[in-house]
């Protein structure tokens, strides 16, 4: 009977092999429908395409090889986009999905060609704790299969918030993921900043999940092995920079004091003892700006934008922005677009703003185009791209 419910269910629906076959899930993604007509901005002209829209809180945006997409919906969907079509996918990992945790980040791997794996990061919750995690999978049909969990942040914690999460692949065959505050200060649960927990770190470990020799605390009583860089507060940006390597992240600062960091093995980069920003309660200073032993930002914003998602445009339809930092930007509804000159901020442009919502996430799509992600219960999927 089993045999025969199977059949019947590949009749019906032959493009879902994982749980909860649903054909309803699978509709037309689509809608190349133009949303801003034309742009003139510094250094491109350009116009935004809707390419695909009904998405519920996408968080992150990758592409596979063959140029399908994988979409994360933070309710707990990993959508697969297969040009008109997209399907949720199944067995995909349980997740913690409560105020900003669920299904975040999904990346595929650099090698993926040669090992099929896809990496993806959320929160997950046991007994009335939780934290983030990053897994790792293969995907089979229109399922994921061989789930790997490589890492969970320590220790697990009540709060609800500030999970990190984005994940990004050196060069050097390994993976960093970062790990969020969870809304810690000095004297609460957790002490930070201090690498003896990965609450407010980037971790560091191989793409099989064990420790590199090379971590900056490995043999020392200091930190955790697995600690590349501490003293975060909630970092939902990191790209390395396509012709350096140098790994950037940004972070939200706690009411006021986003911060652009170039993060380095073994430093601290100062949350909680110092912020540019201050308390949201009663707006008094967190600490001082900078102190001994502490890496400054490379740039802060004063009010917070919000930011989230962030990469290097390395595409070649809108030339201008070759090798620019663009970061989206939640609560300013807008795409920040950073000029470096190596490690300084040389120019900064504001592209967008109130025209798409909450910007999650940006990315570079192997087309060129330049893509970005809003939050919303409706959310979309835009490409930017260019227009005479
Ligand atoms: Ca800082």
């Amino acid at each position: 009977m089993r045999t025969l419910i199977g059949i019947l269910s590949l009749v019906l629906c032959a493009c879902t092999l994982g749980d909860d076959p649903d054909p309803s899930e699978n509709s037309s993604a689509t809608d190349d429908e133009v949303v801003v007509e034309r742009v003139e901005s510094e250094e491109a002209t350009f116009r935004v395409v809707k390419t695909v829209g009904g998405l519920e809180h996408p968080w992150a945006v990758d592409w596979l090889p063959d140029g399908r997409m994988l979409i994360t919906e933070r309710p707990g969907d990993l959508i697969l986009v297969d040009g008109d079509e997209k399907t949720s996918l199944g067995n995909v990992p349980e997740v913690w999905a409560k105020n900003q945790g669920g299904l975040l980040d999904v990346r595929v791997s650099p090698d993926y060609e040669q090992t099929g794996w896809i990496y993806v990061s959320y929160s997950k919750k046991e007994g009335d704790k939780g934290g983030t995690v990053l897994s790792r999978a293969k995907l089979e049909g229109t399922s994921l299969t061989n789930v790997q969990e490589l890492y969970r942040q320590t220790p697990f914690l009540t709060p609800d918030y500030h999970f990190g999460s984005r994940i990004a692949f050196p060069d050097d065959e390994t993976v960093l993921v970062t790990m969020g505050e969870r809304g810690q200060r000095r004297e609460q649960t957790v002490d930070i900043p201090t690498p003896t927990t990965s609450v407010g770190t980037t971790v560091r470990i191989n793409r099989d999940g064990s420790v590199p020799e090379d971590n900056p605390f490995v043999g020392s009583d200091e930190g955790l092995d697995v600690v590349y860089s501490y003293g975060h507060r909630n970092q939902q940006g990191m790209t390395i920079h396509p012709q350096t390597g140098a790994v950037w992240q940004h972070e939200h600062g706690p009411h006021g004091g986003d911060e652009l960091n170039l993060i380095q093995a073994r430093n601290n980069y100062g949350w909680s003892e110092v912020s540019y920003g201050d308390t949201y309660t009663d707006q008094t200073p967190i600490g001082g700006t900078t102190g001994p032993g502490i890496t400054d930002p490379v740039t802060y914003w004063d009010p917070s934008p919000a930011l989230s998602g962030m990469d290097f445009y390395t595409g070649n339809q809108l030339s201008g922005w070759k090798n620019d930092l663009f970061m989206g930007a939640l609560a300013h509804t807008k795409l920040i677009r950073v000029e470096l000159d190596g490690q300084d901020v040389t120019h900064q442009e504001e592209l967008l703003e109130g025209e798409l919502g909450r910007i999650r996430d940006v990315s570079t799509g192997p087309d060129g185009g330049l893509y970005v992600l809003t939050d919303a219960t409706d959310g979309g999927l835009y490409r930017l791209e260019p227009v005479e």
